[in-house]
């Protein structure tokens, strides 16, 4: 029923070392890893941890893979992956449970400070100020998501990243980052998870560039309930990528099938496919089939419930460690008596760091709660004697609590400032100061990071003004971009720019018109339609130190990798806690244009999508080319929206093309007033541009404001300072109602608090809900134009003065 491993010719066979010393270490780490995962699930039902899913099953496959992998090479995978972390050194088994307990402690779980579930892997790739380490020598775990194939467009990134290191020369300053190319980046995802779309599109880029990525299968015939044949054509994903096969005149991968508890094949399997990764540069897949799942999916129920008799009685007899130890004992590696011994030592170890894990984990919260207690006491000392009662009750319940959380120490201390509420403020100030000082460091535990927040954040690069002089030409908008992205290219070989149609012509809009010619395909590429793995293919380069730009051609095809940059771009600081950085700059085109699916401007989903990545909204492309000089200068990561329409509208060409920035968080006042503020971007400021001069017509007088970025938004309240001089405002933009109008309303009206300066309730201007037709009209009538934007200022005036405004259609 299946093949042998298919080695490849013409690749060199590394010797793997099979002595006793090697192969009893191997089944050390695999007994280590199993009781690991038996006694995870115990805490779990213990009520220790809240969830738990483990690697039982797939360790000796992990261990092959993980004697294939080298210093400076990078893993993304999932969360099977823990024997693959043990057998590296890059997790411990106090890390191991002190995630699973969710330690908010980087010194105790440095992978993601207690951010993720149990079985999310990262190793840190930068220190503590922020700064690169040296990734050539360590082992690399790009982090880990919880969405099935949600890593697959970063590991075609992460691979991608050799290929530039190797064919560019340019590069070659960047040893810390590679060495010649030399890196694979090994993948791995369960075999129902390669149903999902995102699988094929990373395979099929892989083969298409040839890069250096080695794509494992766990396969274990089922994704959690549900068995092979719903998931796969033919039940057997080895047998289904046949076509990707490489041959003598075609290139392609190199596909492997081996069982996952054949211990000797798999690690020959390994060794030959990253060989054949490291050296040619071409992707290979190993199915790791036959492998079994000995606990079941995870802690959330029983594999008895839908595994037959027959497949749970197959698992037994296949389990991979079982059959290892049989292996060693049947080869005379060591004996029976050896294997047990280290069976029960590898028990005691774990238990040890379990006990260890937790009790640094309850230790932790100790102290706090003490405090909170103390506080209690301490108030209870000085209130009214009538109050007392009450507080004694809660802060006994407190003390009663037999593992205490940070949260069950804020929620009393919180409930005694309640019951205090009449006293006065003095008589609570031992339980303030608690809150102070516990409240901070609960933020910095788990609101932190969302950002890079080192010296090198974007929001750190100062404002560069544009230069301008009588010499300076006027041209269409997108030669001022192509100036920019020019100069960018020029300055910095990290800087390498991919997407649909960017290579050859340039981009649709011609912004790199000429640079492929001049720079190079590596440095300036077109891409398949594949906007997913696009995005992927500059997170993962990103996070191996380049710079990339990488192009969504339409901002309506952004929905195709919304996923990508939402689950992993965007949360990628906030979930390794500053361990590791994408600085990727993406680059589209919307707002308006015609047409259902050539018009986007679905803000409000794109902000609400993606906290953690900079949105910003230039009006025209001298403003772009600011905004991306300031996004190379930091290092986060930036999604910049140009104006579809504005590509041939005409600008002047800055003379300090390359070096003028536009600071994050600024908005720009562009025509000054007295009577209303008006807040806008991107298209619509021509619009309201244009509305204002209408509204000075009939004597209102308008300050329109750009707020050119809307993630950072306006840090210094500029928009508060022009509401407090004119009292009015109406925010407008071309999103659906209550779209991104809806953010602008709750970030000034709330969050600026501008309700405290206004006479006339606030006015939203946005488009229609459904998506404008394609024509002229079609847009006219379904996004807001001059007219609505000029009939919503002005009806806000008639209410107050009609007189001066009388009503425009009624009598
Ligand atoms: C995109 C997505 N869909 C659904 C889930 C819920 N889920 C978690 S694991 C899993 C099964 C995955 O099976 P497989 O890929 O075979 O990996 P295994 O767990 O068997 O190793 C599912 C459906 C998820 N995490 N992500």
């Amino acid at each position: 029923m299946m093949q042998t491993t298919s080695i490849a010719k013409n690749s060199p066979s590394p010797q793997i070392g099979f002595g006793p010393e090697v192969v009893r270490n191997d089944y050390r780490v695999a007994c280590e890893s199993r009781h690991a995962s038996l006694m995870g699930r115990k805490e779990v039902f213990m009520g220790k941890a809240k969830f738990g899913i483990f690697g039982d099953g797939k360790e000796l496959a992990q261990i092959a893979m993980a004697k294939a992998f080298r210093k400076g090479d990078f893993r993304s995978g999932y969360y099977r992956d823990q024997t693959f972390m043990f057998a590296l050194g890059e997790l411990t088994l106090e890390q191991y449970f002190a995630q699973l307990y969710a330690h908010p402690d980087l010194a105790y779980e440095p992978a993601t400070g207690g951010r993720c579930m149990n079985g999310h892997f990262a190793t840190r790739s930068l220190d503590e100020q922020g700064n690169w380490k040296d990734l050539t020598q360590q082992y690399n775990s790009s982090a880990d998501v919880s969405c099935t194939a949600g890593q697959m467009p970063r590991l075609l990134g992460l691979a991608f990243a050799s290929k530039l290191y190797r064919q560019n020369p340019q590069l070659q300053y960047l040893n810390e980052f590679s060495v010649n190319g030399n890196e694979v980046a090994f993948g791995t995802i369960g075999n129902a998870s390669t149903s999902e779309g995102l699988f094929f599109e990373a395979i099929n880029a892989a083969g298409v560039l040839q890069v250096p990525m080695l794509m494992s299968v766990w396969d274990d015939g089922y994704g959690i309930s549900v068995p092979q044949e719903y998931h796969t054509t033919k039940g057997d994903i080895y047998k289904l990528l046949q076509g990707f096969q490489r041959t003598d005149r075609e290139p392609g991968f190199e596909l492997f099938q081996v069982r996952g508890w054949d211990y000797e094949a798999l690690c020959e399997t390994y060794q030959h496919a990253a060989a054949i990764c490291r050296h040619e540069h071409v992707p290979a897949l190993i199915h790791v089939c036959e492998l079994t799942q000995p606990q079941g999916h995870s802690t959330s129920g029983s594999h008895e419930r839908y595994k037959p008799k027959d497949r749970l009685a197959w698992e037994a007899e296949h389990d991979c460690l079982p059959r290892f130890r049989a292996w060693i004992l049947q080869n005379n590696l060591a004996t029976a008596d050896e294997l047990d011994k280290i069976d029960q030592q590898a028990k005691l170890l774990v238990a040890e760091a379990k006990a260890r894990a937790w009790n640094s984990f309850v230790d932790s919260m100790r102290g706090a709660h003490q405090e909170a207690v103390q506080a209690i006491s301490a108030a209870e000392s000085v209130i009214q004697p009538g109050l007392r009662p009450q507080l004694a009750l809660i802060r006994e319940e407190l003390q009663r609590t037999i593992h205490p959380l940070r949260l069950d120490g804020v929620k009393a201390v919180k409930k005694a400032v309640r019951v205090l509420r009449a006293e006065p403020v003095g008589h609570r100030k031992s339980l303030l100061q608690w809150l102070e000082v516990n409240l901070a460091a609960n933020s910095r535990r788990f609101n932190s990071h969302l950002f890079n927040e080192s010296a090198s954040s974007a929001l750190q690069v100062p404002e560069i003004k544009a230069e301008y002089d009588d010499h300076s030409l006027v041209v269409d908008g997108r030669e001022v971009l192509l100036a920019a992205f020019d100069a960018m290219l020029a300055r910095d070989p990290r800087v390498f720019a991919i997407g649909e149609d960017v290579g050859k012509i340039g981009d649709v809009n011609q912004a790199f018109a000429g640079m492929q010619a001049k720079y190079g395909e590596l440095r300036v590429g077109d891409t398949g339609i594949r906007e997913s793995t696009i995005i992927g293919q500059g997170i993962g380069a990103a996070l191996r130190g380049l710079r990339p730009i990488t192009e969504i051609q339409y901002l309506d095809y952004i929905y195709y990798t919304i996923q990508t940059l939402s689950d992993d771009l965007a949360c990628l600081s906030y979930r390794t806690v500053g361990g590791q950085k994408a600085p990727l700059i993406i680059r589209s085109r919307g707002h308006r244009l015609e047409g259902i699916w050539h018009s986007g401007s679905p803000l409000g989903m794109i902000i609400n999508a993606v906290r953690g990545i900079h949105v910003l909204v230039p009006r025209n492309m001298t403003q772009a080319a600011g905004m991306y000089n300031t996004l190379l200068l930091g290092d986060e990561p930036g999604l910049v929206i140009e104006c579809l329409n504005g590509y041939r509208l005409k600008e002047r060409m800055p003379n300090n093309i390359g070096e003028f920035t536009v600071p994050l968080g600024v908005p720009e006042v562009i025509r000054a007033g007295t009577d209303l503020t008006i807040v806008t971007y991107g298209s619509m400021c021509r619009i309201v541009m244009e509305a204002a001069a209408m509204l000075q017509e009939v004597g209102i007088s308008t300050e329109v404001i750009d707020t050119q970025t809307l993630l950072p938004f306006d840090l210094g309240h500029r928009i508060l300072a022009s509401i407090q001089k004119t009292n009015r405002v109406v925010f407008a933009d071309e999103d659906v109602p209550g779209g991104a109008s809806a953010y602008l309303l709750q970030q000034v009206i709330d969050g600026q608090q501008a309700y405290r300066y206004l006479d006339s309730a606030p006015v939203c201007v946005s488009a229609k809900a459904h998506r404008p037709p394609y024509g002229s009209d079609g847009d006219y009538f379904s996004k807001p134009n001059a007219e609505d934007v000029f009939e919503a200022a002005y009806t806000i005036f008639h209410e107050t003065d009609p007189t001066r405004f009388p009503a425009l259609y009624t009598e």
